[in-house]
């Protein structure tokens, strides 16, 4: 019927910025004339295979999360085209998913502290983390129930650093709320992404990886191949994202839902509109 309408079917991941870059997703294809579902607020793996699946046609997934969660790959790749490249690689081979449009921005996991508890232990690095913490010093970790368990996940993570943390110090609780665990004391090291707007409103130390165990995270756009062969122009829809979005852009957009609590719709809308890319 070439009445039908074009429809897609567009996931998101369940925190701040996964909604902020679902909705850009779904309102410039929109505004081109698809008609569109959202599967919103999934956790990484079952958004995973729900693309695999085709109960999804298109996400934002991060290079990293794939290279490393995903694919179990273990060498670490310092070139963010060159990484995008071998994980759409892989990706197109094992599962026929397309990549497209990388985003100019890592949004890495990160440990940070109080200002106050870096200051004190002379803290900076996660191996001075690691010195502190095996000389017997009790610290309490907050991290997300997927860090908890991913590969480049936490006791992947200490276990690059050689870092004795014993299970019971290790608290899962959800992203948004580890900045006021932190603050308030309940727990010394929060589990934090590098673009959360958060950073700026709590004063956390962001602890440097110095020996550079977490790949890589940009974001870029999946789509099963069927769906890019049906609708080819998708490319081109998208391509704002990745003209129009960096560091600085997405942790402003992240502030607005984190800290101003405006819904990450409009913050998108707002944000498309205001460059005059969506009516
Ligand atoms: N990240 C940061 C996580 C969440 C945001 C890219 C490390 C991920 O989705 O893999």
């Amino acid at each position: 019927n070439v009445f039908a309408a074009k429809t897609i079917v567009v996931g998101s991941k369940m925190f701040t910025e996964g909604y902020v870059i679902a909705n850009m997703i779904s309102l410039l294809l929109k505004d081109a004339g698809f008609k569109v579902e959202e599967q919103f607020g999934l956790t990484s793996f079952p958004l995973r295979a729900a693309i695999e699946n085709g109960q999804v046609d298109i996400y934002s997934e991060y290079t990293g999360t794939a290279w490393a969660a995903y694919f179990k790959q273990k060498k670490n790749i310092y070139d963010p085209y060159e990484l995008f490249n071998e994980v759409a690689k892989l990706d197109y081979e094992k599962n026929k998913i397309v990549w497209i449009n990388m985003i100019p921005f890592n949004d890495t996991y990160a440990m940070a502290v109080r200002n106050e508890f870096a200051e004190k232990n002379n803290i900076r690095t996660l191996s001075d983390l690691a010195k502190f913490v095996n000389n017997g010093n009790k610290v309490i970790f907050g991290v997300n129930p997927e860090f908890y368990e991913r590969a480049d996940g936490f006791f992947a993570m200490a276990n690059a650093y050689n870092m004795n943390v014993p299970k019971k110090y290790v608290k899962t609780m959800e992203a948004g709320l580890t900045y006021e665990a932190v603050s308030a004391g309940k727990i010394d090291v929060a589990m934090v992404y590098s673009t959360d707007a958060k950073l700026l409103k709590y004063n956390l130390t962001v602890l440097k990886d110095d020996k550079s165990f977490f790949p890589l995270y940009n974001p870029a756009v999946l789509v099963r191949e069927e769906v890019l062969n049906k609708y080819p122009e998708i490319k081109e829809i998208l391509k704002p994202l990745t003209l129009y979005l960096n560091e600085n852009i997405i942790i402003r957009l992240n502030y607005l839902v984190d800290v101003k609590g405006m819904e990450p719709e409009i913050v998108a809308k707002n944000y498309l509109k205001g460059l005059g890319l969506i009516k």
